[in-house]
């Protein structure tokens, strides 16, 4: 957070290592991926395998993972990471996630030895690009009901089936598919060179626009028996991969609400109405107050269940309570500082309606918001009330 919206010195709760890395990454966001955004945004199209490479070279991609060329540091410094990536673009934070909170996250925990060194660090130098393959066009909010299926033929696997939404998918070298066996649900580490597998990409969508999301098709894809994820048996497996991505997104989404909020300040300073700053009302000021407080919160609380993760005690509902709490303020905040700038607000010439529109994806993936409602419901209840 810049000082002046550092209200109640989070800053002092970081560690050196912590602010360097923090440093790093935003000067990065803000000299190679600020610029482009607007434009990359506009004509949905990412030069993916650059940015993969320049991420890779800054120890972004699986930072918080140990071993095979990872970085191995800790979640607040990968949390922090992830907020100045997404202060640019959402997008831009889920090339970073899928990439190493899902797809390397799935390899690394659940994965053979040869999976890994054959993936991961190619995949952290960000010279291969991996997705994640889960949702189904039926089932987003209830994977548990997947169709995508894996039968065996002698040692090999012939899988079948399809994804919807899969970010990265039309540029991955590697998806990790979650499909159903005879033995519940298992992963499967699909080179996407296979035969019988396709991803096109998802066009004209109205949000995440700087982003590849596509469909996964796979028709009679025949794989070794090592492609098996050894490690992960039942949704369990998934799903743990999913606490990774949900944890980056906390601290993600107070990127997107900071970077909304440093622009309405500045507009508001600026603008004149009625022959006075638009900053010098008390209206204006009571909604940049509010705001404020909100991001304060939601950083505080990002930073504090990155101290329980370190410890190793994060509990899933209490990822819940962040994503859930940081991403519903953070598209409050976008859509209160648009009504500052008013018509510009809908200018692509400033980034405030971008992250607002972005934001409306990060409510819905990695849960939605009544998913994670539901998720802290059964924490407080001890009543799954999903079904
Ligand atoms: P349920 O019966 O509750 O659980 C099945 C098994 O999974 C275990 N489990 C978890 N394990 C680890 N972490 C969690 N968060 C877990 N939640 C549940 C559970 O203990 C059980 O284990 P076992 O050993 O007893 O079998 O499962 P359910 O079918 O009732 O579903 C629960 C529910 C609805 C919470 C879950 O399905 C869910 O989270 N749904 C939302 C799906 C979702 O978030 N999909 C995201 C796809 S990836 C994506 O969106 C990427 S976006 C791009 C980006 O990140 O930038
Ligand atoms: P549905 O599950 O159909 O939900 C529809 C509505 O019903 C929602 O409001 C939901 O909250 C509500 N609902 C569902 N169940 C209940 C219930 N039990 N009680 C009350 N209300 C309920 N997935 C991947 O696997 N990998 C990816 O890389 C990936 N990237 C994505 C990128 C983008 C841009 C987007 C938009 C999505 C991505 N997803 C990805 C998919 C995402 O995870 C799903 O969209 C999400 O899980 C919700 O599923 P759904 O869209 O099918 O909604």
């Amino acid at each position: 957070m810049t000082v002046s919206l550092d209200l109640v010195d989070v800053d002092s709760l970081l560690t050196e290592e912590e602010l360097a890395i923090r440093a790093t990454t935003r000067r990065f966001a803000d000299e190679r991926l600020r610029p482009s955004l607007p434009e990359w945004f506009e004509s949905a199209t990412i030069p993916a395998r650059e940015l993969a490479k320049e991420l890779g070279a800054l120890g972004l991609l699986g930072m918080h993972l140990t071993g095979y060329g990872c970085a191995g540091l800790g979640p607040v410094a990968y949390g922090l990471a992830c907020l100045e990536i997404e202060a640019a673009d959402s997008g831009m934070r889920s090339l970073v996630s899928v990439q190493g909170s899902l797809a390397m996250y799935s390899i690394w925990k659940y994965g053979s030895e040869e999976q890994k060194t054959e993936w991961l660090p190619r995949m952290a130098a960000g010279e291969a690009i991996g997705c994640f393959g889960l949702t189904e066009p039926d089932f987003g909010s209830n994977p548990g009901g997947m169709r995508t299926n894996a039968r065996r033929d002698g040692d090999d696997w012939i899988l079948n089936g399809s994804k919807m939404w899969i970010t990265n998918g039309s540029v991955a070298d590697v998806a990790v598919v979650w499909a159903r066996t005879d033995d519940g649900v298992r992963g499967f580490v699909v080179p996407t060179s296979t035969a019988g597998f396709s991803a096109p990409e998802i066009t004209r969508k109205l949000s995440l626009r700087a982003s590849v999301t596509s469909e996964l098709i796979l028709t009679d894809v025949r794989l070794p028996a090592s492609a098996m994820l050894p490690e992960a048996r039942g949704l369990s497996g998934p799903l743990g991969c999913l606490n990774e991505a949900r944890f980056g997104i906390i601290f993600g989404a107070m990127g997107a609400a900071r970077d909304c909020l440093e622009t309405a300040v500045s507009y508001a300073g600026e603008r004149q109405v009625f022959d006075k700053p638009l900053s010098a009302y008390q209206l204006t000021q009571a909604k940049l107050a509010d705001m404020a407080v909100e991001l304060n919160k939601g950083v505080l609380l990002a930073v504090h269940l990155g101290r329980l993760k370190e410890k190793g005690s994060l509990r899933p509902e209490q990822v819940s309570v962040g994503k859930l709490n940081n991403v519903r303020e953070a598209i409050a905040i976008a859509r209160e500082c648009r009504t500052i700038l008013a018509a510009n607000g809908i200018s692509g010439e400033y980034p405030v309606l971008r992250h607002a529109n972005n934001l409306e994806s990060v409510l819905t993936y990695e849960g939605t918001s009544e998913v994670h409602q539901l998720v802290i419901g059964q924490a407080l209840t001890g009543q799954s009330a999903f079904r």
